[in-house]
Order: structure tokens, then C-alpha cells, then sequence
């Protein structure tokens, strides 16, 4: 969520709020923070977390509780750190229908569950921007699929995942035609829906398919989250815009004093999917896998899609009203609470599963929604947390009862009981809290301790870069009956919703180096005696081998301007941290970084003759610098010889 727009009053006080904020920054910071953060050297961290990119695309990798960057896992843009995008092996990766789309804005993560705990094998990712969903392998910390969502816009209320991770569910933000028809704005109410695609996960690969889709009435799906426990087979999103506006929407989206939580049985509508209830219909998207053994994407297009209309599939789908213009879309680790986070309201209300089952069995509705039955507020109210600030947007939990609200506009987190719904206790963030997490805090099983709020608002708290500042994370202390502010530490993009988890559920099972002996990659080099130079007609393929300390083979002659050089290069090492890095001048492809046991592709197609020096980019022994080589490019049709 990047920008919320309010009444000019609303504006007005939450100005004056932040500024006064602005002036005791530094006073927030108590007791015995410096040590509860201090990983000492050689010492690691207790979590891993993950934190979405933003407008970024990336996902970058924090230890906790020291705020000290682990790495950046590239999966919906390009990055020239290793190459992810640029090598032939994962261009395809970033398929679409409409070509390769080479950055993205990533909103939201979600970890694979069993039994509604973290199991540590998986990290979803959502494109919001261009509609897609990513699977990160959590054993070599890699982008292994990208699946686009169709008859989608803004793919904001993803990738959150069932209880066994069955599914990985993503909602639309933007509504718009199905397909792509040709129809005027106006005919919003008619012509546009909101959709919310269930994509099944394979239990032992992981691989995800789009099983169908839930056509809803056009609107904004904001977040969601699934059930567990006793609401196992549900899932939940929020609603805004329920005004079905499509113009000035920060005015016209914003008019009712309700819009809704839209309860989903998912179990009955895999029923329905089973039982042929949907309609197939055509729906062209891209499906990318990153093959591990032959360490190469392939993309599919598909060309088809179920569609589930709640019309036609009976006690499928219901909303509950929800002040107003809800964002977060919370379940407690029980499985019983739904905490609605309405951005304009002044009150949390938390609903009750086991009221909601109550109120549809006993038909109390008010109505419906365009075909969809609305059960009565009070019917499912658990009841509301009274002033609990200003600008709720996102709610976590510590498996202790407790609730976690992070306020955007009142700049703070609100911790509150779930038992009699009473404030606890405040802390402020600097500024302007977005999401906040809690390892596991959306799980079965919070870990609890630790609560980062990660704030869209920098200004002051970090050394001053000019006019494009880091996003400012901020860690709290949360196993008392008070927050304690521990730490500040600066974030890459702009993150949404992070996850965590314990270092002990992944730290074992990474993959140091990859087996020179099971590299499937078509165009693998065993051993520098194979290195080689084929052309068939204008492409050159080179097979080229990477050891400490060359380059083999390192003077290559024989290419003409024009032709398509492919050099595929090898990384011999067989050791844990030792890439070898690939580049040659004048390369619009730019350049790779290849890891022990890998062979990855650069493309260059030179336009001009000349002499072109290529070399190891990675500093990997005292003889690095020697680890180059020259490539001559004749005249087109010299017919110089190949020489290597
Ligand atoms: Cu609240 Cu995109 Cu999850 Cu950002 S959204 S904050
Ligand atoms: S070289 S160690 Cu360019 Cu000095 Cu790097
Ligand atoms: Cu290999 Cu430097």
C-alpha cells in the first residue's frame, strides 16, 4: 500500500501527529536494547526474514534479530548481481503473454505450511502489477516458477496459502473484463470483476497450476488470508470499493460506511470445480519453471481456465460488512478470529468464525451483494477494539492471545487481547507503519519475541542520501507485557508483508555447491578438455570452463560481426563459495555470475570487429585478475578461421 487518500481533515491532524513525532526520534530507545541485538562476530542470527521488494521486485533477506542483509533473491525483476534475467538459462523466467516484463512491483510473501506451521520448504512471492505468482526454492534460495494470473489486475491479495499449503490463493485488486473485451469505463457494474484464482501446489515438487477461478463482482480484493483449525476449509479476503467506482476513487470508493470481508468455502468450490460446475474458457497466461537439474527456465503458455460462478455454485461465497474500506484481513492463529482492518475506521472489529457458521446456517442476511448473500454485521461480530488509533492497516499475532495492529496515520503498533478486545500497550513507529510481522505471526504457531514494523515513511532516522531514501524497518522486543524498541535498520524497496521464520528450520538443508556429475544443462563442459568452439551457420556456441585460475578456451578467432555467440561456461569448482563471474566487453547482455558445479549461458551478438577482452568478474584467488581472455571479430564474411 503506497499512498492513502483521506479527508482533507483527517490530513490535516495526522500532519500535525507526525511532525511533533519527528522531533524525539531518538528518545524511544531503553534499558538493554543494544545487547538483545548484538550478534557477535562468527555468531549467526536466531531468524530468517524475507522481506518483499516493493516496487523492487525483488525479495531481500534479513538476519534477525541484528537487521544485517543477507541477500536479495531476484524473482520479478532483473538483477545484474548474478545475472538473473540477462543469461539465457533465465530469461524465461520472466515471461509473459505480453513478452518478457523485466520489473514488477512484489507486495506479499508467504511461507509453505503444514498442519498450519511453517515447514520451511517453500517462500511464495505475488507480482502485483503484472499479474503473477512466484515459488522460491527456500534450499537454494532461487526463483524455481513464476505462474501469471489472467482475467486479473493488480494481483494485491496474494500469494496467501491454505492451512497444508494446498493452495496459494491471489485476489484482484484492479477489476476488469474478463478476457480482454472491448468495452466502455462506464459499464464497470456490468463488465468488470474481481477474481480470485486457487493455484494447487504439488505436495512433493511444489509446482504450481491455476485449479480455477471464483468470479466475483467488481470491486477491489485488498488482502486475504486463509482459515485454520476449525475455518481450514475457508478463506478470507477484504473488500473496498464496494461503491464499484471508477473514477475520482478516493472520493467515490470511500462513501459507504461498509464494505466487506468476502468468506470463501474453498472446499466446496473444489467440490464444484470437481463435480464440472465451472465453465472452461479460454485465457492465455505464461507458466515458468526454473528446471534444477537442467538449471534452465522453460515457459509455457496455457490456454484455458476454470471459472467458478458463485451463481451457479450454492453456499460457496458470502460477505460480511466491515467499516470501511477495509486493507488487512487478519485469522488468529485459533483459527476463530477475523480481524478486518478498516483504513478509515476508528474501530478494529473482529469477527467470529464460529458465529459466521452460525448466522449462514440460520439465514441471517441482510440482503446481498450482486448475488451474494450478506450476513448480518452484528451476526458474525465477535465485537470491536475501541480506539485503537488511527489508520489500521495490518494485524499479527503472538500465540499468546495477543494482537498486533500496525496504525499507518497514528504512526504506531497497537497491541490489544483477543480474549476482551482491550488496548494493552502502544509504540510508536518512525514513520507511518505499513505491515508488521511477527515470525510466524500469521501461522498456527507464532514464534513470537521479536515484531518488525516496516515503515513507508524514512525522512530522519538514517544517515540523509540525497532524495531517495532506504525504507526504514524497525525491530521490537515483544516477549514482555511492553514493546521495547530495539533496532533501526534500512530496507531495500519499498517493503509490504514480510515472513521469518527459524534460521534451524532452513540453516541445514542449504545447498553449498551444485554436482558437476548431475549438471543436465544441454550445453555443459566436463572438464576443460571438452571446452570447444561449433558454428553452424552464424552461431557460435562456446563450451567454456571456469576454474582457478582461467579461463579455457581464452583466445577465441574465427567470429564475424552479426553472428549470435552463445558462451556457455561451466563453473569446475567443486567447493562451497566459489563462483566465477563472466563478462565480455561491449555486451548489451551484460554479464553472469556462475556457481560451483553451474553452467549458464551470455549471449553476444558483436556489432563490430575489433579485439574483445572477457574475464572473471568475481575476485576468487591471488590469480583472478589473470583469469581473462581475448575474442577477435572479423569483417562479416572474412571467413577467418575458428581458432581457439
Ligand atoms: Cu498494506 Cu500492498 Cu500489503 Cu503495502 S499493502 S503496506
Ligand atoms: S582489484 S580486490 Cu579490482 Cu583491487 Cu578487487
Ligand atoms: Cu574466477 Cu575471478
Amino acid at each position: 500500500m503506497k499512498k492513502i487518500f483521506l479527508p482533507l481533515c483527517f490530513v490535516a491532524a495526522i500532519a500535525s501527529l507526525q511532525s511533533c513525532k519527528m522531533k524525539n526520534t531518538a528518545a524511544a530507545v531503553q534499558g538493554d536494547a543494544d545487547s538483545k541485538v548484538y550478534v557477535a562476530p562468527g555468531k549467526y542470527d536466531e531468524y530468517y526474514n524475507f522481506v518483499s521488494g516493493g516496487f523492487n521486485g525483488q525479495v531481500s533477506v534479513y538476519g534477525l534479530p541484528s537487521g544485517r542483509l543477507l541477500k536479495l533473491i531476484p524473482v520479478f525483476s532483473m538483477f545484474p548481481e548474478n545475472g538473473y534475467g540477462y543469461s539465457e538459462e533465465t530469461k524465461a523466467m520472466l515471461n509473459t503473454t505480453n513478452g518478457q516484463i523485466p520489473w514488477d512491483d512484489q507486495h506479499h510473501l508467504e511461507l509453505s505450511q503444514t498442519n498450519g506451521e511453517q515447514d520451511g520448504r517453500w517462500l511464495f512471492a505475488n507480482a502485483n502489477n503484472t499479474p503473477r505468482v512466484a515459488r522460491i526454492d527456500l534450499s537454494t534460495f532461487k526463483t524455481v516458477e513464476i505462474l501469471q494470473m489472467p482475467n486479473s489486475a493488480g494481483n494485491h491479495s496474494s500469494p496467501f496459502i491454505t492451512e497444508n499449503t494446498e493452495y496459494v490463493v491471489a485476489g484482484t485488486r484492479f477489476s476488469v473484463p474478463l478476457g480482454s473485451e472491448d468495452v466502455p469505463i462506464s459499464s464497470f457494474k456490468q463488465n468488470f470483476h474481481s477474481t480470485a484464482s486457487f493455484i494447487s501446489v504439488d505436495k512433493n515438487s511444489g509446482n504450481m497450476a491455476l485449479a480455477f477461478q471464483i468470479v466475483l463482482p467488481g470491486m477491489n480484493l485488498d488482502l486475504s488470508h486463509a482459515g485454520k483449525g476449525p475455518s481450514h476449509d475457508w478463506f478470507f479476503f477484504s473488500s473496498y470499493n464496494t461503491e464499484q467506482a471508477y473514477t475520482l476513487l478516493e472520493v467515490n470508493a470511500s462513501q459507504k460506511d461498509k464494505d466487506y470481508i468476502i468468506a470463501v468455502n474453498w472446499k466446496k468450490a473444489e467440490e464444484y470445480a470437481k463435480a464440472g460446475k465451472g465453465k472452461k474458457v479460454p485465457a492465455e497466461y505464461a507458466h515458468n519453471t526454473f528446471d534444477e537439474g537442467k538449471q534452465l527456465a522453460t515457459s509455457v503458455i496455457e490456454h484455458d481456465v476454470l471459472l467458478l460462478d458463485p451463481k451457479d455454485c450454492p453456499d460457496m461465497v458470502y460477505m460480511i460488512p466491515c467499516p470501511k474500506s477495509p486493507h488487512g484481513c487478519d485469522l488468529d492463529p485459533t483459527g476463530e478470529y477475523i480481524v478486518g482492518s478498516g483504513k478509515l475506521a476508528a474501530l478494529i472489529p473482529v469477527f467470529s468464525f464460529s458465529k459466521m457458521i452460525k448466522a449462514i446456517g440460520d439465514k441471517q442476511f441482510e440482503g446481498d451483494f450482486q448475488g451474494i448473500p450478506i450476513i448480518k454485521y452484528e451476526a458474525a461480530l465477535y465485537g470491536e477494539v475501541q480506539k485503537p488509533g488511527l489508520g489500521p492497516l495490518h494485524t499479527e499475532f503472538d500465540g499468546k492471545g495477543n494482537a498486533y495492529t500496525s496504525m499507518f496515520l497514528s504512526s504506531e503498533v497497537v497491541k490489544w487481547s483477543l480474549k476482551d478486545l482491550k488496548v494493552l500497550d502502544r509504540a510508536p513507529t518512525y514513520y507511518s507503519v505499513g505491515h508488521l510481522m511477527i515470525p510466524g505471526g500469521d501461522t498456527k504457531k507464532p514464534w513470537g519475541k521479536y515484531l518488525v514494523a516496516y515503515n513507508k515513511i524514512t525522512k530522519d532516522r538514517f544517515l540523509p542520501t540525497g532524495p531517495e531514501l532506504a525504507q526504514s524497518a524497525q525491530l521490537y522486543d515483544i516477549s514482555g507485557d511492553k514493546m521495547q524498541l530495539l533496532l533501526d535498520f534500512p530496507t531495500i524497496g519499498e517493503p509490504h508483508y514480510a515472513q521469518a521464520l527459524p534460521a534451524s528450520l532452513i540453516q541445514g538443508k542449504q545447498v553449498k555447491y551444485y554436482d558437476i556429475n548431475k549438471n543436465g544443462n544441454e550445453f555443459v563442459t566436463l572438464g576443460e578438455k571438452k571446452a570447444n568452439v561449433v558454428r553452424k551457420g552464424n552461431r557460435v556456441d562456446v563450451y567454456m570452463t571456469a576454474i582457478r585460475s582461467h579461463l579455457v578456451p581464452d583466445n577465441i578467432e574465427g567470429v564475424s560481426v552479426g553472428d549470435d555467440v552463445y558462451f556457455h561456461v561451466t563453473n569446475l569448482e567443486q567447493d562451497w563459495d566459489i563462483p566465477h563471474g563472466f563478462a565480455i566487453k561491449n555486451n548489451p547482455n551484460a554479464e553472469l555470475l556462475i556457481m560451483p558445479g553451474e553452467t549458464v549461458t551470455l549471449k553476444f551478438t558483436p556489432q563490430k570487429q575489433g579485439i574483445y577482452p572477457f574475464y572473471c568478474t568475481d575476485f576468487c584467488s591471488a590469480l583472478h585478475q589473470e583469469m581473462s581472455g581475448y575474442l577477435r571479430v572479423s569483417p562479416k564474411g572474412s571467413n577467418t578461421p575458428l581458432k581457439f
